[in-house]
């Protein structure tokens, strides 16, 4: 394969195989907002992406799938336990995410972690071209910009964290704080999510390793004097075309009045979309809608409250007893309120296509978004994008990324239960004026900020670095 002017390195290839029937393997674009974001880039200059194919123990030579060129990355099935489940999922996951749940800490599983970069390092320094561009993305990558830059220091690096940036108090559990810190400042643009993650970033950036930081821009001491990394928010959004089709399609909207159908029509449906993550607040939100069931605020025969819960990292311990714990409550509130047309939850562990996805979207009078951390939270935007009819309400947690920038949703803090309650209740009786005004202005912002507009600022700054250096 020739030198690629622009290398993606992710985690995932944004492919998934696919074997049919007859033995035949295809590789399927997964439908996620990055390739959709990067798209118009990768077709534009010469891309390659670099990632794990999702399957342990298979070695794979780099192949063109739907025009990507994609470099796989083998990983074993001890190295998917110690590099992925463990220290990314059940270290650095739950430490960023503020210890909702308690990060362990494996000296072997660092290993791993340090290992596993290198290897995805070195795929990305073999691909790129003289002086090209390489965009590394997320927590499981964290030592990729520095590893790439002692490699091929002739290459603008750019960085993407999507989870949250601990305050330092919190990160400085992390026995490997520092080389974290380096190894994320290897790149010459390190994007957060919001600006509280960035100020958090800087500040352990001046603490632990003492450079200089002014306003946004640290000088890391480099041979030659020092090198300007900046370090800044660029807020994540959607795709939002594919929505904006879906809602126009009849058999979407015939397939959201079938849903509410299906449900005996009650008065409201509340919906939740998450993967099943402790992050998410699904046992909060279940809680408050339990309690205002219970008090009689609410009346089974009038709303049913729809949780997708998708299967998440079903090997990870803290995944298992939280699904357990859900699971629990969930049929502990049916159990006491259901009758036999009406349900209170109808509970959903499974993964649903797209159309699906959006045909609840439609279905759903009030969202409810009440994660206790979330780097930005696109259920919400996908949310908003749909309701082309500018119709529903969205509960929104302050400790998404999102609310920094959906000033129009109803606020929550969601160990509050009482205030969630009060909020489900706003939302439940908002009137369609007051739903109107704020939706037009919630689908204004998430309509003109989607996912190109993003990685077009965040590629400019780092074209701005790049005109610095030459
Ligand atoms: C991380 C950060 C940040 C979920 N279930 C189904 C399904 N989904 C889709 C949603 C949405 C995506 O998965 C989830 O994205 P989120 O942003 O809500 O959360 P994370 O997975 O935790 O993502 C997060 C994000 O990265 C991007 O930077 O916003 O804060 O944690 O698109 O729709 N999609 C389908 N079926 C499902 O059952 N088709």
């Amino acid at each position: 394969m020739t030198a690629a002017e622009f290398v993606v390195v992710a985690n995932r290839l944004p492919v998934d195989r696919v074997v049919s029937h007859d033995g035949e393997e295809i590789w399927r674009t997964s439908p996620g907002g990055l390739v959709a974001a990067l798209e118009p880039v990768m077709r534009s200059v010469d891309g390659a992406w670099v990632g794990w194919a999702g399957q342990a123990d298979l070695e794979l030579e780099p192949f063109v799938a739907n025009d990507l060129k994609l470099i796989p990355i083998a990983l074993s099935e001890q190295e998917v336990a110690e590099y992925y489940e463990g220290f990314a999922n059940d270290t650095i996951w739950p430490l960023y995410h503020d210890v909702i749940a308690p990060p362990q800490y494996h000296r072997e599983w660092w290993d791993s972690y340090v290992t596993v970069n290198r290897r995805f390092a070195e795929a990305a320094a073999d691909a790129v071209a003289p002086k090209g561009t390489v965009w590394v993305h997320d927590y499981q990558l964290q030592l990729v910009p520095e590893m790439v830059r002692a490699l091929r220091p002739d290459v603008t690096i750019g960085y993407f964290h999507h989870i949250p940036f601990p305050a330092h108090g919190l990160y400085a559990q992390l026995p490997w704080r520092d080389q974290v810190l380096r190894g994320l400042l290897g790149a010459d643009v390190i994007g957060f999510q919001r600006a509280q993650d960035a100020t958090y970033f800087l500040a352990a950036v001046r603490r632990r390793l003492q450079y200089g930081v002014k306003g946004s821009m640290v000088d890391v001491p480099a041979e030659t004097g020092s090198r300007p990394v900046l370090a800044k928010a660029f807020p994540i959004s959607i795709d939002t075309s594919p929505y904006l089709e879906l809602v126009a399609k009849p058999e979407v909207r015939a397939r959201a009045a079938e849903i509410r159908q299906s449900l005996g029509n009650p008065k409201r449906i509340l919906l939740g979309v998450d993967r099943l993550d402790y992050t998410k607040g699904i046992r909060h939100r279940i809680k408050a809608y339990g309690e205002l069931l219970a008090e009689g605020r609410l009346q089974v025969e009038d709303v049913t409250l729809i949780q997708v819960a998708s299967p998440s990292r079903e090997r990870v311990d803290a995944y298992v007893h939280l699904r357990d714990e859900i699971e629990l409550s969930v049929s502990r509130i049916n159990g006491d309120t259901d009758t036999m047309g009406h349900t209170a939850i109808r509970y959903l562990h499974q993964g649903f296509p797209r159309e699906e996805m959006v045909a609840l979207y439609l279905a759903a009078d009030v969202m409810l978004v009440t994660a206790l951390r979330d780097g930005m939270n696109l259920v919400a935007k996908e949310y908003i994008a749909s309701r082309a009819d500018n119709r529903g309400a969205l509960v929104l947690s302050e400790f998404t990324g999102a609310a920094d920038e959906l000033r129009q949703a109803i606020r929550v803090n969601p160990h509050d239960i009482e205030g969630l309650k009060d909020a489900i209740m706003t939302a439940v009786e908002m009137d369609p004026a007051e739903q109107s005004r704020r939706m037009r202005s919630l689908r204004k912002r998430v309509l003109e900020h989607d996912v190109r507009a993003w990685s077009a600022s965040f590629l400019d700054a780092l074209a701005a670095v790049r005109s610095r250096h030459a």
